[in-house]
């Protein structure tokens, strides 16, 4: 029953053009631990999740394999239903865009948005990026490339409809000044407001050049595209615009504003300024907040069955279960940070908190209670003496505060740290095993009541951490409260900070939780399973495309995100000779003057001095740094890269910089300048 009121939560709609991944799995399992996490907690839970199925993209490859789009998105669709079913995935709602539903809303809204006048016909002229479906201005560029992918854009234009977004700019600044909590985490928004400082272009939002979208009402040869059609997913789920026609608007009423959009950090963008400019024009108000999850990156950034990982959650599902995939996805990364995936991180992780700790605190407390007090344990009757009361009540303490630590951490989205709390409390209890020796008080029958006491506190600790670990892993929870004998079915979270719920408890000893993994075994195994090809996947069109390497002989279809997750860690470039390295004339230069440079918004002057040499060099870094933070640096310089001509000055070598895919940094020296680098 809930009493704290409504709680609106989604996860993006992922495009079913190949079956999903890790990736898309973390931000699910994320979005799930917190819906189950705030229903436990007595909230009124709508949780969102779906399928964002039109585009260009997904009407080529559905061309290449010979079938309807909607037939092509059909088969994936089954899959990650099936995915999120074997999960258990506990969403209200599964939107498709395809959705008669949502196509007929998604019309309504454009015509809403038309009536408020921000929408008008006109011709774009843009640099086009195909797998990012975005427009970029030149200014937006980075080295003539798309900067969200790094991909060559082409030249476009094309009639179509816009949206007037840059009248929201202001609005959109304030937004952030007045509610800073609206966009989390801080740097994300700071990125935002760069971003929309830069100058902010109309969006184009409709397509003539493909078919498969929602139509816009006013053009029957125009699509509306992707961001509109996708983005409003969010209301129409809950019956916005019309009422009636068996989804009542009562449940746009109960939950809209969401509490939260979940989201991976490359769409933040499209949520934090083109989302809430859409609702400001509609006339609604806006989710109360955008949080952007941080990727899973995989060994050398990218997503290759050649390279030894498994991505296909399904597999590693099949081979640890549910609950191990969701506890180490949950556990292991910190939540706006990227994380590197690997097998070995995986295993361990399993081994270490779930076969170890909670696994054999469980199978060590129901064998002793079935070997000592022949299954069965009661509520303590004997006062004990000072030194066991105290001992108790430290287990007791912590049990019942680790509750309260939880919320805090669930209120920040602090997955891995409300889980840390949860295990302080299985160390412990594993730790009043050896502190209280129950094998040496069942070898004396005068201890008995005393040896019923500490196994009955151990269990007791056991039926809180089930209630505690319920939002994460429910299948675990389930186990233990089967196995230790939990009378209520109902898994109450205000029970978590009651001691002593249960007056009796008559265990039942069941299979092992987690059994422990022989690591290089599963690697070995691991990696077979990569090679090994999946019939079943292979016999059927949809996930046949589903495998990342598959999307690698298909550019057109290798999305945004992916194409950015790689650039982030970027593979390494082939080996080299020490030849061809030694060509290289580096020298520490230090950095003397720096100036702008004049119709260049990239380009910054720099005048570097070399020892007795000063030098003119010329860098595109005017976007990372101003010209005052760069004098007096000391930088290490290609010396002996020939001279270029820019923007009619001649640039005499090349300062090396850091890059990190979005944002350069300096590389520093800590030596005199002219001094060579080898
Ligand atoms: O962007 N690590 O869909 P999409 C972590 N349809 N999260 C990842 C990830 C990774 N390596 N890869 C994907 C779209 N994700 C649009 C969204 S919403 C109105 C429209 C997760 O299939 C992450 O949450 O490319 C990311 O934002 C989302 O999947 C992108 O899914």
């Amino acid at each position: 029953m809930s009493t704290k009121g409504n709680y609106y939560i989604t996860t993006p709609i992922y495009y079913p053009s190949s079956n999903l991944h890790i990736g898309h799995t973390y931000c699910t399992v994320m979005a799930d631990a917190m819906a189950r996490f705030k229903r436990l907690v007595g909230y009124d839970v709508m949780f969102l999740t779906g399928t964002d199925e039109h585009g260009q993209k997904i009407q080529k490859v559905a061309e290449e394999q010979g079938v309807s789009p909607k037939e092509y998105v059909d088969g994936i669709v089954d899959w990650v239903k099936n995915l999120w079913a074997t999960m258990e995935i506990s969403y209200d709602d599964f939107i498709r865009t395809t959705d008669d539903r949502h196509e007929r809303r998604v019309q309504e809204i454009f015509m809403k948005i038309n009536e408020a006048g921000d929408i008008y016909k006109g011709v774009y002229e843009g640099w086009y990026c195909t797998p990012c479906e975005s427009f970029w201005t030149d200014v937006q560029l980075v080295d003539g490339k798309c900067p969200d992918c790094g991909r060559p854009v082409e030249k476009a234009k094309e009639e179509a409809y816009f949206f007037k977004l840059s009248k929201y700019a202001d609005a959109i600044l304030k937004l952030y000044d007045e509610h800073p909590d609206f966009l989390e985490p801080e740097s994300r928004r700071n990125e935002m407001r760069a971003f929309i400082n830069q100058g902010l272009e109309d969006l184009c939002i409709s397509r003539s050049t493909f078919d498969w979208g929602i139509k816009v009402p006013l053009d029957e040869k125009q699509v509306i595209y992707v961001w509109l059609d996708a983005l409003t997913n969010y209301i129409t789920a809950l019956g916005y615009p019309e009422a009636g026609d068996g989804i009542d608007q009562e449940k746009f009423d109960k939950y809209w504003p969401a509490d939260v959009h979940l989201v991976g950090k490359e769409i933040v963008r499209f949520h934090s300024i083109i989302w809430p400019a859409m609702l400001m024009s509609m006339g609604l108000p806006l989710p109360k907040k955008v949080l952007g999850h941080g990727w899973l990156l995989l060994d050398g950034g990218k997503m290759s069955k050649s390279k030894g990982n498994v991505v296909d959650p399904q597999k590693l599902i099949e081979r640890y279960g549910v609950d191990a995939l969701k506890y180490f996805l949950l556990r292991e990364y910190t939540f706006g940070q990227d994380g590197l995936y690997t097998n070995e991180t995986m295993i361990n992780r399993i081994n270490a908190d779930l076969a170890n700790d909670l696994g054999n605190l469980l199978s060590r407390v129901v064998s002793m209670v079935e070997k000592y007090q022949g299954g069965h344990v009661h509520t303590p009757e004997l006062p004990a003496d000072e030194a066991t009361i105290n001992l108790d009540h430290s287990l007791k303490d912590l049990a019942v505060f680790t509750a309260k630590k939880v919320e805090g951490h669930m209120d920040v989205f602090a997955f891995n740290r409300a889980l840390e709390e949860i295990w302080v409390l299985i160390a412990r209890s594993n730790k009043y095993i050896d502190e209280t020796l129950p094998w040496a008080l069942g070898k004396d029958p005068e201890k008995a009541e005393r040896l019923n006491t500490v196994l009955y506190n151990l269990v007791e600790s056991l039926r809180i951490v089930s209630i505690l670990i319920y939002p994460f892993m429910h299948y675990s929870a389930d186990e233990i409260r089967k196995q230790i004998g939990v009378q209520d079915d109902e898994v109450v979270w205000t029970d978590a900070e009651i001691w002593g719920t249960q007056t009796e408890y008559n265990v039942v000893k069941g299979d092992s939780l987690f059994p422990r993994l022989d690591l290089a075994k599963e690697l070995e195994a691991l990696e077979a399973l990569n090679k090994t090809p999946d019939v079943a996947e292979e016999s059927d069109i949809a996930p046949s495309l589903g495998e990342v390497e598959a999307q690698e002989e298909i550019p057109e279809l290798e999305k945004a995100a992916e194409e950015a997750i790689a650039a982030e860690v970027k593979p390494l470039k082939p080996w080299i000779d020490y030849e061809d390295f030694d060509k290289l004339d580096l020298r520490v230069g230090k950095i003397i003057s720096a100036e702008p440079v004049r119709k260049s918004k990239k380009l910054l002057h720099f005048e570097v001095k070399m020892g007795a040499e000063t030098r003119q060099i010329l860098s595109g870094v005017a976007g990372s740094f101003t010209p005052e933070e760069c004098i007096g640096k000391s930088v290490i310089v290609v010396a002996n890269l020939k001279p270029r001509n820019m923007m009619g000055v001649e640039s005499k070598g090349m300062i090396l910089f850091a890059d990190n895919g979005a944002k350069l940094g300096w590389v520093e020296a800590d030596v005199a300048d002219g001094e060579s680098v080898s």
